[in-house]
């Protein structure tokens, strides 16, 4: 295997507007991101991954992009951003930007223009179809719910969006858009980022020609994955993407993809993959209903484990995944994926080794090494994120009363990561001098980065020796590029596993609140990392405490 400069890195997701607010309007900024980079450098993290910051409306908070090469003023200016990527660099850290083309915002110039004149240069960058009466196009329903089909403001056509209705799809079949986007990457590369986290990018290639699909809820409406299931040739695009761009400057890639077949992993992250990795969505997806996230079931440690194993055994070795236990999108992944009552310091420990000694690339989400939580809401009036509020509705719709309605989507609310950040136990936890423009999770009070920094106990002491252990040359080879072996399968509520490369490593959860044995064939050399003071031993056996993690050498 040819090594790549970004096998052996950590990563961390800053989503700006939630993360440092330095001119007190209470929206996170990139002047921010700069005076907390001392932070993330002595945690150890080496790629950056903003969510976006270009110039938007923030209908679904920047995922909506209406001038790609700017800085939307609430953020900074490209100054400050220019700023960022030196500073960065000085302190051995990468930057990589969110590249959000599956659609744009409808503020964009294109849109705009194609708005004015749809049968021009820029109509065709869309997906237009002439509007019909009393039917649509297709019946396809859009991610954050109801038709993807909306009027042309101004014309007799109309639009498609798969996500919200103020950010249309690109037309990636159109040879000049794709040009507008290669040329694009192209100018942030040789700014000197070092990279792309990729937005959505599985929605570019649609089912061609279009049609209707199988009715899935009452709205007559069937879901998207539907038509993307029919979607082929998906390859052709990444793949001169791939060619245009990223390759020429050994530029770090993570594509958002979610319903890849087997046969294609070696096509998108193997040797000169599409994309140098992508993210593992097996666990997120988990427990979720066609119905929407009312119908939700929680995950239980049986399950997490045996999507982790899934995902890693469908890899292999072929690349590297990138392991996340939550992020933008996601509830915090200690509230989700830890049994409700049992979410402790010891057992947030549990889940970051289990996760982050995973074969692949880790990457942590703002706040996660502090284990932040859920947040309670009281009132959906609370809520800031579109698709909450959609799939709100949709409960509703379903029957639900308001107040259960709120009680299931709250579970699942991707507001839950993006309140903001929780610096220390001072007013609004010294996220923001203003008002915050998300309400804090009150437990900032409890839960900072001011009283875990000093504490050799918290779990972001506990992140940063995660992350030193990766980087410890001793085992960096191991912990890199070695095997993944899963141990003691059956085992109810224990996950294990090896690594094996020049060393062999084990990594021991017990996933429960009662204590557990397993019996060890051959005896440890060391533990190089314990959640808890001590391991119980007699003879073989070990005996872990509820919640207790260990890495051991053998
Ligand atoms: O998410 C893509 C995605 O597939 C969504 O359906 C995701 O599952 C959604 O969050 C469900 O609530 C990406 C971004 O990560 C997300 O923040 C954006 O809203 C979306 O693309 C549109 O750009
Ligand atoms: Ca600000």
């Amino acid at each position: 295997m040819i090594k790549k400069w970004w096998h052996d890195k950590v990563a961390y997701q800053i989503y700006p507007k939630s993360f440092y607010d330095s001119n007190g309007d209470g929206i996170g900024d990139i002047p921010g991101i700069i005076q907390k980079l001392d932070y993330l450098h002595e945690l150890g993290v080496d790629i950056l991954w903003l969510s976006p910051c270009y110039c938007s409306p923030l209908a679904d908070e920047g995922y909506d992009v209406s001038d790609y090469y700017n800085i939307d003023p609430r953020f900074g200016t490209m100054n400050d951003m220019d700023q960022l990527i030196a500073e960065s660099k000085k302190r051995g850290m990468y930057i990589l930007m969110d590249l959000v083309v599956n659609h744009c915002s409808d503020e964009h110039e294109w849109f705009q223009k194609a708005c004015e004149d749809p049968e021009g240069k820029y109509g065709n960058f869309f997906y237009l179809r002439d509007k019909k009466d009393k039917e649509l196009p297709t019946n396809w329903r859009s991610y954050f719910g109801g038709s993807v089909w909306e009027d042309l403001p101004g014309t007799d056509k109309q639009y498609l969006h798969v996500f919200h209705k103020k950010q249309p799809d690109l037309n990636w079949e159109n040879p000049e858009l794709r040009e507008e986007v290669y040329k694009n990457i192209n100018w942030w590369l040789e700014k000197g980022i070092s990279g792309f986290r990729i937005d959505a990018i599985i929605n570019i290639k649609k089912a061609l020609p279009f049609r209707n699909y199988e009715p899935d809820r009452d709205d007559g409406l069937s879901s998207i994955h539907n038509m993307l299931k029919e979607a082929t040739g998906i390859g052709t695009f990444l793949g001169e993407m791939r060619d245009r761009t990223f390759q020429k400057y050994d530029a770090f890639t993570v594509g958002e993809v979610f319903n890849e077949k087997p046969e294609e992993i070696p096509d998108f992250i193997g040797e000169n993959g599409y994309f140098s990795s992508m993210f593992d969505f097996n666990e997120t997806v988990c427990g979720g209903s066609e119905k929407g996230w009312y119908d939700a079931r929680q995950i239980t440690p049986e399950e997490y484990k045996k999507c982790c194993f899934e995902a890693q055994a469908k890899i292999g070795t072929i690349g590297f995944l990138s392991n996340i236990i939550e992020n933008h999108d996601e509830p915090r992944g200690v509230s989700h994926y830890i049994p409700e009552g049992d979410c402790t310091i010891k057992s947030k420990k549990m889940l970051a080794a289990l996760n982050f000694m995973l074969r692949g690339i880790p990457f942590i989400y703002q706040g996660q090494e502090l284990g932040m939580e859920n947040v309670p809401f009281s009132s959906i009036d609370e809520v800031d994120d579109i698709s909450t509020l959609d799939e709100y509705k949709t409960a509703i719709n379903a029957g639900l009363s308001p107040e259960d309605a709120l009680h299931a989507v709250a579970k699942y609310s991707r507001d839950n990561a993006r309140t903001p950040m929780q610096w220390s136990a001072q007013p609004n936890a010294s996220f923001t001098s203003g008002t915050p423009w998300l309400k804090l999770n009150p437990n900032y009070i409890t839960i900072n980065a001011e009283d875990q920094i000093n504490d050799p106990h918290s779990v972001r002491s506990f992140y940063k020796q995660l992350i030193a252990l990766r980087k410890n040359p001793d085992y960096k080879e191991t912990i890199v590029y070695g095997t993944l072996e899963p141990v003691w399968e059956e085992q109810k509520n224990l996950m294990a596993y090896y690594r094996k490369g020049e060393k062999t490593l084990l990594i021991i959860g017990n996933y429960q609140n009662e204590e557990q044995e397993v019996y060890l064939d051959s005896s440890y050399k060391k533990i190089l990392l314990n959640n808890d003071t001590i391991l119980k031993q007699h003879d073989q056996h070990l005996c872990l405490s509820g919640y207790q993690v260990v890495i051991l050498e053998l």
